[in-house]
């Protein structure tokens, strides 16, 4: 059922902003609009708030410590179904709903593809009226803003003003008290007992997460860290005032900034205070909701389950734990019982520098019960392993909770959880082969594969309208809340005036981006090239290099035969490297150098721009994607766990250059693999190269192209003569080994880069390609996903 619009409400609503504001109409900026608009919004959607029935269905807690949401006040209009209507009533005012949505300040508390699908599978959730609440963490600072100086990465703080941000509803009730630090005592009945150092408050902020047109609105709960209030007066009346000013210096620290790195842990302490923080507010409030609904704490697994976004809040798993222990009493089979049914993992990387391990004495004296419970934990599953193995003492290494001083936290999440996920089928499978096998000898049924989803509302009817209005006068359904619908448009392929509006609307995709990058960078592209993207973090394994080597490779043959026919390509890179990846920070250098010499050739026309778009996050993404003509998803096969860009812009008609990696694999299952173009090494082709030992330097020596191209990184040409300028990159490939396989795949990427030439020569071909990219991607929709967590894992009888 679809939320009425009130609109009497929302404009007495919208007036008393205004007033608050003291400025008459025509006086309010824009960004005043965007204001007033979102609060006068954020308080009727206060008043219809509706959570999604709760049935027989187990509440989901999706705890994530980033949630990359992207603007909320256009999504939130387009779920409600209420934009035309909002539009229509500030047009009346001279104000058009578009610039005012402009001016919204991405909400950046993620990094990369984590975020984002906490994000997608939050709305999904809500569409398909699947109880849920999602908890992480309210940073004051989101990911860095990034520019550019003389084509290196700078980086500066993204305050996006949280305290004024009109989509937070503050609920003073709902404040938890987290301790930390301290001793355990015992207690008289000899019980362990924690006696914490000092306590941080954790306030919330709850974010609507609006279904599609249902009416359904649920709460993304922020945490907020600040000191203990009322201000502690026992510390201040024994005389311990610095103590007590500092834990407000701390509180303040706490939730301050997202740690900005993707895919590497650095171990640092603040984090796993972030992370405990985060983990203690949201198990309280999981409980605090239980009780109210005045169930027994044994009950617990049969009501609420917790999803853990990758093991950042593991430490959620011990403080549950605690508190049945320590607060309820409850006997340690009975505590475990609970906590073993409760808890699910999703892992998301099988990146060895990104699993988590946290050094015993920073667990210790940091948490000292949580880290007791954490041995005792490791002791139990000690015997087990004992028993299945006896006297193996390589596979206890492997699989040990706590070994060697560090505490693992994905063994921990696999020992103690009912369920384990990975994110797509080839990515599950390693999970199990490669990561967790002795695991999957002890419990084969606790693992499963979801494959990943986008949410079909942001990423293809709010950020390609024209695009939805096109499939909707094809469709007779709602395709965006059953995108497999979208297989209904497989009759269209070969029509020609279909194939003619699909053109125009990616060409007009197209000039909107191209007036975007000339605006903000002064840089004229050709809307009749290839628009070859490539956007996602910035990270070795997901192989700009490889894409900028191809770059280099047209441009030698430019000038190796001026007269050479290319078909005009505008090559788009849009990426942030974590601000202490010094190899990543070099690529992105390296691109910008390389671009500046290409884009100023007179040799070049039009044939070749490359285009390092600064700053890219969710609202530039929803720009470049339904822009793209070529989609880059080229990670080493095995490196990326599934991807989701990819998914994003097969399903907005981009034609897929990749390897067989993550859920590449799955949308060429789809779409039929002569509609896209695979390329490189396979997993098992990867690790026998490996295996053999792999010489970079040999395939550099055998391939004469590809040496002057290297050649001319070394020596200057694209640096002003600065022979070191790449030097970090070129060390990695040449003389490190080069672990992802540049070099290896090099050859074979060329191929598929002229496939893709050949094919875009013949547009009814391509047009047919990217139409059935669009209309066999449906089961990437996140709806699809969040139905196969409920049947396989929340939902699943046990
Ligand atoms: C502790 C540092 C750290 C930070 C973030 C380690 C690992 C991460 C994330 C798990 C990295 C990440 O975002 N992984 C991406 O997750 C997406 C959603 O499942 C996948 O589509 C991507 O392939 C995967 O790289």
């Amino acid at each position: 059922m679809q939320a009425t619009f009130d609109q009497k409400a929302f404009l007495a609503a919208l007036e008393r902003q205004r007033q608050g504001m003291g400025l008459r109409p025509q006086e309010m900026t824009r960004r005043q609009w965007w204001h007033a608009v979102s609060a006068a919004l954020a308080e009727q959607l206060n008043r219809l708030t509706m959570a999604a029935p709760a049935g027989q269905q187990r509440h989901v807690n999706y705890i994530s410590m980033e949630f990359l949401i992207g603007r909320l006040t256009g999504n939130n209009l387009l779920n409600l179904g209420w934009l035309d209507q909002v539009g229509e009533l500030l047009q009346q005012q001279g104000v058009e709903l578009v610039d005012v949505l402009e001016q919204e300040i991405d909400p950046a508390l993620g990094n990369g593809g984590l975020g984002r699908l906490a994000a997608c599978f939050l709305d999904a959730m809500a569409t398909v009226s699947q109880p849920a609440t999602g908890y992480g963490l309210n940073y004051q600072y989101g990911l860095f803003r990034q520019s550019f100086c003389d084509g290196a990465q700078q980086e500066a703080p993204d305050s996006w003003q949280r305290d004024s941000y009109p989509w937070f509803r503050r609920n003073e009730s709902l404040a938890v008290s987290v301790g930390f630090g301290g001793k355990l005592v015992k207690d008289a009945a000899g019980r362990e007992q924690w006696q914490p150092a000092f306590s941080l408050r954790g306030e919330a902020g709850d974010l609507p997460v609006t279904g599609y047109q249902n009416g359904v609105v649920q709460p993304l709960r922020l945490w907020q860290a600040s000191a203990p209030q009322p201000f502690d007066l026992g510390l201040f009346n024994d005389g311990e005032f610095l103590k007590a000013e500092r834990q407000g210096v701390e509180a303040e620290k706490l939730t301050k900034v997202l740690y900005p790195n993707d895919n590497h842990q650095a171990g640092k302490r603040l984090r796993l205070m972030q992370q405990y923080f985060q983990c203690a507010c949201s198990v309280a409030d999981i409980l605090r909701r239980h009780h109210a609904a005045g169930r027994k704490i044994e009950a617990l697994p049969r009501y609420e389950v917790i999803q853990l976004n990758d093991t950042h809040p593991t430490i959620a798993i011990p403080e549950l734990l605690r508190i049945l222990l320590d607060e309820h009493q409850l006997e340690w089979d009975a505590a475990w019982s609970v906590v073993s049914r409760t808890f699910a993992y999703t892992n998301h990387t099988l990146m060895p520098e990104a699993l988590e391990c946290w050094d015993e004495k920073l667990v210790r004296s940091l948490l000292p019960r949580h880290f007791s419970l954490i041995k005792q934990i490791n002791a139990r599953f000690k015997k087990q392993v004992e028993q299945r193995w006896p006297g193996d003492k390589a596979i206890w290494e492997k699989v040990a909770v706590h070994h060697g001083g560090q505490v693992r936290m994905a063994n921990l999440c696999v020992v103690s959880g009912f369920a384990v996920n990975g994110v797509a089928a080839l990515h599950s499978n390693l999970v199990v082969k490669d990561l967790f096998p002795e695991y999957y000898e002890l419990w084969p049924e606790k693992f499963h594969n979801v494959t990943n989803g986008i949410t079909p509302r942001r990423w293809l009817k709010q950020c390609n309208p024209a695009l939805a209005e096109l499939i909707d006068s094809k469709l007779n359904v709602e395709w965006a809340t059953d995108l497999d619908a979208l297989k209904g448009l497989e009759a269209f392929a070969d029509d020609t005036r279909f194939q003619q509006r699909y053109r125009q609307i990616k060409r007009a995709n197209k000039e909107r981006l191209a007036a975007y990058v000339q605006q903000t960078m002064g840089i004229t592209l050709n809307p009749e090239a290839i628009f070859d993207v490539q956007i996602k973090r910035l990270h070795e394994y997901k192989r700009q290099h490889l894409n900028l080597l191809h770059i280099l490779s047209l441009y030698r043959q430019i000038r190796d035969n001026p007269q050479l026919e290319l078909a005009p390509r505008v090559f788009l890179f849009g990426a942030k490297a974590a601000p202490g990846y010094y190899l990543a920070k070099n690529i992105i250098y390296a691109i910008n150098k390389v671009a500046e010499k290409i884009n100023q050739d007179p040799l070049v026309g039009d044939r070749l721009k490359v285009v390092f778009i600064p700053d890219y996050k969710v609202s530039v993404a929803e720009l470049i994607v339904p822009a793209a003509d070529v989609s880059e998803q080229i990670s080493t096969a095995g490196k990326e766990a599934s991807g989701t860009g990819n998914m994003k812009l097969a399903l907005n008609g981009a034609l897929t250059v990749g390897t067989l990696d993550g859920a590449n694999v799955e949308i060429a299952e789809q779409v039929g693999s002569e509609h896209l173009f695979i390329f490189g090494h396979t997993v098992d082709e990867v690790k026998a190269r490996l295996r053999k030992g792999y010489k970079p330097l040999s395939v550099r020596k055998k391939d004469k192209h590809l040496n002057s191209l290297l050649t001319e990184l070394e020596n200057g040409f694209f640096s002003d003569g600065d022979k070191e300028a790449f030097r970090p990159m070129l060390d990695s490939l040449l003389n490190g080994g080069d672990p992802y396989l540049v070099l290896a795949d090099f050859a074979s990427y060329c191929d598929a880069q002229r496939q893709v030439e050949t094919l875009w020569r013949d547009p009814q071909q391509w047009t047919r390609s990217t139409i059935l990219n669009t209309a066999r991607t449906g089961m990437f929709s996140a709806d699809r996903a969040i139905r196969d967590y409920q049947q396989r894992i929340w939902q699943a009888k046990r």
